[in-house]
């Protein structure tokens, strides 16, 4: 199998969602640390991987991803192992309205403040 390819710092709570998510599929993947607070800024050809300069991004054999929900879902549909979305609607739509609640609500309070 081709490795999937992380782009990020450790530290990063999205970062982590993404490689919480591999490993709960039982998936190796490499970590490439991009460091998006550097002195010098975050480096420029790491921008072809996340136009908005934000982390993680995401690769599988030459396809790019970046938006957290986005890989994660596709980890999780493209990946044997453990399915980790519900299958019925409602339950679903319940797991995206929190995700959505997190990603547009909570991610300054709980990153920069808390
Ligand atoms: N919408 C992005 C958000 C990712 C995000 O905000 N990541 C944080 C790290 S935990 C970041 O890059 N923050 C830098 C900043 O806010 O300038 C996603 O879902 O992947």
């Amino acid at each position: 199998m081709i490795r999937p390819v992380v782009y990020g710092a450790d530290y990063s709570a999205y970062v982590r969602i993404v490689r919480l998510v591999l490993e709960e599929k039982g998936i190796g993947y490499e970590l490439v640390p991009v460091d998006i607070f550097a002195a010098d800024g975050i480096p420029s050809w790491y921008f072809d991987h996340q136009p908005f300069g934000r982390m993680p991004a995401f690769e599988h054999d030459g396809f790019r991803l970046h938006e957290t929900s986005a890989i994660t879902r596709y980890v999780d549909e493209a990946f044997d192992g453990p399915a980790l979305q519900p299958i019925e609607p409602r339950p679903r739509a319940r797991m995206n309205q929190i995700i959505g609640m997190l990603d547009a609500y909570a991610y300054r309070a709980m990153v920069w403040d808390v």
